[in-house]
């Protein structure tokens, strides 16, 4: 079996600036936890972030559920990014025309393009979407993970739908650093494997999410990172639960890496 290499190792193998970085934080602070911060007020949104910045590689956000959203929002989760070192994840699902996505992504109420590290976009209307997502993202820095694969019950992502993404990853590589999946399915060791439906226990929710352990993802499954909304931000503790998700993927790829 070929080698497994540490994060340190595949942040050498980007050639884009924000996977790179990504790999750099995920080895320097030993965390391979996304927070998916999906809360509705900007302020506890914020102390959320700030609070468990040390643990996190990344913070996810759903800008467009925050109720009292302002314009300067990007730029107070920007500060945070900066004062605990982790990226920032805008996961808009983009699923539209090139056209269309790039107004979306520059422009409207968000300005996503203006303080998000990374968005995401489903693949079905074709390679447009990437290329649309690209013309805005890529001169101010951004980058994409393209969605592969649902963690939800009933998604009708099947796995030649999956292996299309793949393939549309490798044909923007200079754009797309990864993906949203629930196993790994590419071997280029620069791709960023990301999974969400992650609880410490398994189980669903009442709206047909399914949730996986951080050691089902990342020791059997080789994706290389747990992104966790619920089990942190309703525990009675989010500090200290953030932690054991933190210590529960890191140790999870460190016994991946001596098998
Ligand atoms: P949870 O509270 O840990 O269930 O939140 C999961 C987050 O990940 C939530 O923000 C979803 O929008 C997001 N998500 C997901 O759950 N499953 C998917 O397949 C994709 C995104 Br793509």
């Amino acid at each position: 079996a070929k080698k497994e290499l540490s994060f340190g190792e595949r942040a050498q193998l980007c050639s884009n600036a924000v996977s790179r970085r990504l790999f750099e934080v995920m080895e320097a602070k030993q965390s391979n936890l996304v927070l998916s911060a999906d809360l509705t007020q900007t302020l506890q949104l914020l102390q959320l972030v700030d609070k468990t910045g040390p643990h996190i590689c990344a913070v996810k956000t759903h800008v467009d559920i925050i109720e009292d959203f302002t314009s300067d929002f990007g730029a107070r989760l920007a500060e945070l990014a900066e004062k605990h070192n982790f990226l920032i994840f805008e996961d808009r699902k983009f699923a539209d025309i090139g056209h269309t996505v790039s107004l979306q992504y520059e422009g409207g109420l968000y300005k996503i393009s203006d303080w998000a590290d990374i968005v995401n976009a489903h693949t079905v209307p074709g390679s447009g979407v990437v290329q649309g997502l690209k013309q805005v993202g890529q001169p101010k820095g951004g980058a994409c993970l393209l969605i592969a694969e649902m963690s939800s019950a009933g998604n009708l992502a099947t796995p030649d739908y999956a292996k299309a993404t793949v393939k549309m990853a490798e044909e923007h590589k200079d754009f797309v650093i990864g993906f949203i999946c629930q196993s790994k399915l590419a071997s280029d060791p620069a791709f960023l494997h990301m999974t969400p439906g992650v609880q410490l226990q398994e189980g669903k929710d009442s709206l047909g999410q399914q949730y996986l352990t951080p050691n089902e993802v990342i020791a059997k499954r080789h994706s290389d990172i747990i992104i966790v909304g619920r089990g942190i931000t309703k525990a009675e503790d989010p500090v200290a639960v953030a932690k054991k998700y933190q210590e529960a993927g890191y140790s999870a790829y460190l016994s991946r890496l001596s098998q």
